[in-house]
């Protein structure tokens, strides 16, 4: 399994802001209030796309940002909600919040989806403000802040081909020359201590994730070698890939080893005998590889195709990929990870801290007491009164007094000053 990672922010949009309007009739003055609401702004949702096997595209594109709602408008009209901003991501994808490490949701299935930050809510237009006793209300509220977030990608990967064989037949050389990864490569044997995996993009725009496993012994079912660790692997992949060194290069027989793998294959159980396999026959760049390429089909029959490469001319490489590709289409996935989606949105956390200035001003802060006064409209001193009984409700006033604070101290909530009155 191989982690791929990326970092991004999301910031879901504003509410539109309400407004203050009021109704134009004949001989009355002020008729009644007519003030819409704004409209919500929209979520960020993430949304699993099986056709995604990378968070490759989150590299490039780290910051989303969804649309704020319309404002509201006269006549009582409400403003439109802007749409979800829905952001495709690979199956297997878990996100994290970034600055606390808290789990946000694992989306696994096609389709499955997760808001992960919510747009605000439209504010409210005066006429929802009317009431017997206030009856042509001044007041509106300002839209709610979506949420924002920096947020973490994980995707675990789990290869869709591994890539099988004794040690030193070209396994990590096939995978460099397919994919970005760069593992090492040496004429040693178990020179790949773990799998390394790539992502092959073939040039008809499909792509795939290839393993490439450590090399293969007799005796590998019983832990000979790094065998063991090594097939638990396999398991978990769709397709295997036999590769064999067809020149011979330490003087094995291609097809000996052939039989052997796959005899270690079917002993370790769980099926790997019967997994549907590509046969690889690489370093054909070698004197001697094509005699022995007649050879083995010879002796394996011709009911399975053979595919010779060379990972030093590139030579049949092409081929390889689209084969492996067909085949994947015809194999399922299976499902990974668990189905679990646990959300708690940072605008349900209700607390606020009180800090003091080195010039004694009190400092209020808290993502509650911010959003309420952002949706704010102090142009009236209604809004004003208002928010001051928002924020006594909360129990800011009887924190500040306990923080010391007195008739005529200043409090500062975000760019805004006021007097703390008893
Ligand atoms: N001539 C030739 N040499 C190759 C070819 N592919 C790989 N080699 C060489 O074969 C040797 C072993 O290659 P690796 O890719 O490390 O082999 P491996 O199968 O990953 O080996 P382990 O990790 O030990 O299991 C290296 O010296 C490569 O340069 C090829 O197509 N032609
Ligand atoms: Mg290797």
């Amino acid at each position: 399994m191989f982690v791929d990672q990326a970092n991004v922010y999301v910031k879901a949009g504003d509410g539109g802001n309400g407004i203050v309007a009021f109704r134009r009739e004949k001989y009355v003055p002020k008729g009644g209030p007519a003030g819409g609401d704004g409209g919500n702004g929209g979520n960020i949702v993430f949304k699993v796309d099986e056709g995604l096997n990378t968070l490759m595209d989150f590299r490039y594109n780290r910051h989303f940002k969804a649309q704020r709602g319309e404002n509201g408008m006269s006549k009582g009209k409400h403003g439109k909600a802007s749409p979800d901003y829905v952001i495709p991501v690979p199956p297997g994808t878990t996100i994290y919040d970034n600055e606390t490490n808290r789990f946000i949701a694992d989306l696994v299935h096609h389709h499955q989806e997760a808001v992960i930050v919510r747009g605000g809510r439209g504010g409210r237009g005066n006429i929802r403000f009317a009431n017997p006793r206030n009856p042509a209300p001044n007041l509106s509220e300002n839209g709610e802040p979506g949420e924002e977030l920096n947020i973490r990608l994980e995707l675990k990967v789990i290869a869709d081909v591994g890539l099988v064989g004794f040690p030193s037949v070209g396994k990590s050389t096939l995978l460099s020359v397919v994919s970005a990864a760069r593992p090492k490569i040496a004429d040693y044997h178990f020179t790949t201590l773990q799998p390394n995996l790539g992502v092959v993009d073939t040039a008809d725009g499909r792509s795939f994730v290839m393993a490439d496993l450590p090399g293969l012994i007799e005796g590998a079912h019983e832990g000979v070698g790094l065998g063991y660790q090594f097939l638990r692997h396999v398991e978990r992949t769709r397709l295997i890939v036999h590769v064999l060194d067809m020149a011979s290069t330490e003087g094995r027989d291609p097809y000996e080893d052939y039989k052997t793998i796959n005899r270690e294959l079917s002993n370790y159980g769980k099926l790997l005998g019967e997994m549907k396999q590509i046969v690889v026959a690489n370093k054909m760049d070698m004197p001697d590889a094509q005699e022995q390429l007649e050879w083995f089909k010879e002796r394996v029959g011709e009911n399975i195709i053979i595919y010779p490469i060379s990972t030093v001319t590139k030579n049949g490489i092409k081929a390889l990929l689209y084969a492996i590709a067909d085949e994947l289409e015809h194999i399922p996935k299976e499902p990974i990870g668990e189905e679990e989606v646990v959300i708690e949105h940072p605008s349900e956390v209700e607390s606020f801290t009180i800090a003091r200035d080195d010039d004694g001003t009190f400092i209020l802060t808290g993502d509650k007491v911010e959003r309420l006064f952002k949706m704010t409209n102090f142009d009236s001193d209604e809004a004003i009164n208002r928010f001051s009984r928002q924020i006594r409700h909360m129990g800011v006033d009887a924190a500040l007094r306990e923080k010391g604070a007195v008739d005529g101290d200043i409090v500062r909530l975000l760019d805004f000053e006021f007097e703390f009155i008893e």
